[in-house]
Formats: C-alpha cells, sequence, structure tokens
C-alpha cells in the first residue's frame, strides 16, 4: 500500500502542470516554437508599413548585433521620444502608390486578419539598452479599437530576447484584428533610447 502512495504521489507530480507562461522570457531556454505566421521581419523592405508617432522615429536598419536568437540582415530601430505614448503603428498600405487616388496602395493578399486558432501568442524579437524598458503591443481592428498587453517588459541590456505577448485572456475575436501599435517606453518621458524590433510572429502554445 504504501509503494501505491509513492507511485501516486509521484504520478502527480508529473502530472502538475508546469509554469510555461512567461511574458518576458526571463532567462529560460526557448522552447522550439510553433510558428502560425510571420508578420513581419523587415528583411528586404519588409511586410508592412509603420509609421511612428508623437515624436518616435522608426526606420529599417541593417542588424547592429548578428548574434543570438537573430542573425538576420535587417530590422526595425524604434527611438522613443519625450512623449509617454509615442508608437509606431502598422498599416497593410505598401509605399506603391495608387495613381488614381494618389494614395498608398493596398498590400491585402499580405494582410489578412488574425486568425486566434492558430495561436494565442505575438512573439517580437527585441534588442533594447537596458532591462525593465516597457513594451506595449496592442492590436487594433479597422479604424482603432485596439487590445493591448501591458505587461512586458525588457529583461535583457544589449541582446536580443524574445518578448511574448499573449491575447487568449483577451479573449479577442478571430477576423478582425490585423494593425499592430507598438510603444516602447509606454509611459515613460525617456527621449533616445534606441530599441530594435525584429521578427513579429504569431505562435501556437502548447
Ligand atoms: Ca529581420
Amino acid at each position: 500500500m504504501k509503494k501505491f502512495y509513492l507511485l501516486l504521489a509521484a504520478a502527480m507530480l508529473i502530472a502538475m502542470p508546469s509554469c510555461k507562461k512567461d511574458p518576458a522570457n526571463n532567462g529560460k531556454k526557448e522552447e522550439a516554437e510553433k510558428v502560425s505566421r510571420i508578420f513581419e521581419d523587415f528583411e528586404n523592405g519588409g511586410i508592412l508599413r509603420w509609421t511612428p508617432v508623437e515624436g518616435a522615429a522608426f526606420k529599417l536598419v541593417a542588424n547592429p548585433k548578428k548574434a543570438g536568437i537573430n542573425t538576420s540582415e535587417t530590422v526595425g530601430q524604434y527611438t522613443t521620444a519625450t512623449h509617454e505614448w509615442d508608437y509606431i503603428w502598422s498599416s497593410r498600405f505598401g509605399d506603391e502608390i495608387d495613381p488614381e487616388t494618389n494614395q498608398p496602395k493596398w498590400k491585402k493578399d499580405q494582410y489578412v486578419p488574425i486568425d486566434f486558432n492558430e495561436g494565442w501568442i505575438i512573439k517580437i524579437d527585441c534588442l533594447a539598452p537596458a532591462a525593465g524598458i516597457p513594451v506595449y503591443c496592442k492590436l487594433e481592428i479597422d479604424g482603432g479599437n485596439g487590445k493591448e498587453i501591458k505587461d512586458v517588459k525588457t529583461t535583457k541590456a544589449n541582446e536580443w530576447e524574445v518578448l511574448e505577448f499573449d491575447y487568449e485572456p483577451l479573449a479577442l475575436e478571430s477576423g478582425k484584428y490585423c494593425d499592430f501599435v507598438i510603444c516602447v517606453d509606454a509611459g515613460g518621458k525617456t527621449a533616445g533610447t534606441v530599441v530594435y524590433l525584429d521578427n513579429f510572429r504569431q505562435v501556437k502554445g502548447e
């Protein structure tokens, strides 16, 4: 009987869920990802059109630190402004101008709304000068009305890391959300902080 209880206790230990949700990864070894969609990798001019707002600056640059988890060629460079809520937003417009409307053409084929059946987690690679910088990631539907994750901060200085945004608790509806808003140093007034972003992707959880 004693042996039975020992076995039972061992089985319960094995069955106990491990703590897998770790928004900022906190130095944990990255498990193999099941990437269902890549939204942006900034290679060859990038996939989306990014617009900086409230004084933020944003441009595509050569990867300043090809090492660790990100050895790709090109990344997005975000420089913060004194505004508490400076940000960048993505849209489905390309840089090509439609001669009829004189407006940028839509990139409809490249940008369909997110299907959360393919995963609730959005991951972004980030290279920051310091740990503890809050990075908000908001998903928006046409015309605004976004939902954001506010509890993610950088955890490393001068080293690529993965920022993880889990939208499952927000129970967002599939087929509606299509644009990103990224706010670095969210709520802070520090200007001139340069943070690099790359590999915006949708990942299936365990
Ligand atoms: Ca890249």
